[in-house]
């Protein structure tokens, strides 16, 4: 791979953050693309749904229903998947070529997760429209942020603001979703990392920028 001036470059790395409701993934991935950057990596962040124009229209769909109606159980599987394929090939395939770093604030295991193991869709279907969508595009290193689904919404309801149509679902299906995600990191050890967030922001910082620095050697 070459970059524009014709120099020959390494592909980035593709770090997805995953987890229940108010682990903090966006917390700890703005973190680690400030920490990423002061190590003087090329950064690229983005988030699911949305990350492209498409994508927030998207978003706003699915999670505000903006389209007027909320859209069914099928529906939802194919708009995650929709706006996913669109992220891929505008955004986070061209940058990895160019070298650098993407750091995604959710990906397709949350279709696994909140679509399979929650909705309770075939999580094997769910693995085949992921594929599709994705291109080739996996992750270097999924970051599964963990704690019990009632602290999660416990910080969500201190951080304030209102409950989206997917968080208002019960607290049974959460728990899939969380069971699903660590059922997930079993599956596929070579890429996940349970990180348990019930710990000071400072101590899981530490801890994620360890398990990233392992991915770039
Ligand atoms: N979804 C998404 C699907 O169903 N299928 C899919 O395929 C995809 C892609 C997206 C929704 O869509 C669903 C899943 C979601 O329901 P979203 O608005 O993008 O929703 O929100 P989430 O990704 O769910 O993120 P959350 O709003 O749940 O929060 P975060 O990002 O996990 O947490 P964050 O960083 O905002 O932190 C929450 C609070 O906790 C504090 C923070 O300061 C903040 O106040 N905090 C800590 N407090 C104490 N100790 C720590 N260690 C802390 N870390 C953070």
């Amino acid at each position: 791979m070459t970059n524009d001036k014709g120099r020959m470059t390494a592909r980035g790395k593709f770090i997805t953050f995953e987890g229940p409701e108010g682990g903090g993934k966006t917390t700890h991935a703005r973190r680690l693309v400030e920490q990423l950057q002061a190590a003087g990596r090329q950064v690229l962040y983005t988030r699911e749904p949305g990350g492209t124009p498409t994508g927030e229209a998207i978003r706003d769909i699915l999670q505000h229903d903006k389209a007027g109606e909320a859209p069914c159980s099928e529906t939802e599987v194919l708009l995650f998947a929709a706006s996913r394929a669109q992220l891929v090939r505008h955004v986070i395939i061209p940058a990895l070529e160019r070298g650098a770093w993407v750091v995604c604030d959710r990906f397709a295991d949350s279709t696994t997760a909140y679509q399979g193991y929650g909705r309770g869709f075939p999580v094997e279907q769910m693995i085949a429209i992921n594929e599709f969508a994705i291109n080739g595009a996996q992750p270097d290193l999924t970051l599964l942020l963990d704690l019990p689904v009632s602290d999660g919404f416990a910080r969500l309801q201190q951080r304030g603001g209102q409950k989206d149509r997917i968080e208002r679902e019960a607290l049974e299906f959460h728990e899939r979703v969380r069971a699903g995600y660590l059922a997930m990191a079993q599956r596929w050890p070579e890429r996940f990392r349970v990180v348990d967030v019930r710990r000071p922001v400072e101590e899981v910082t530490a801890e994620i920028w360890n398990l990233v620095e392992r991915v770039s050697r």
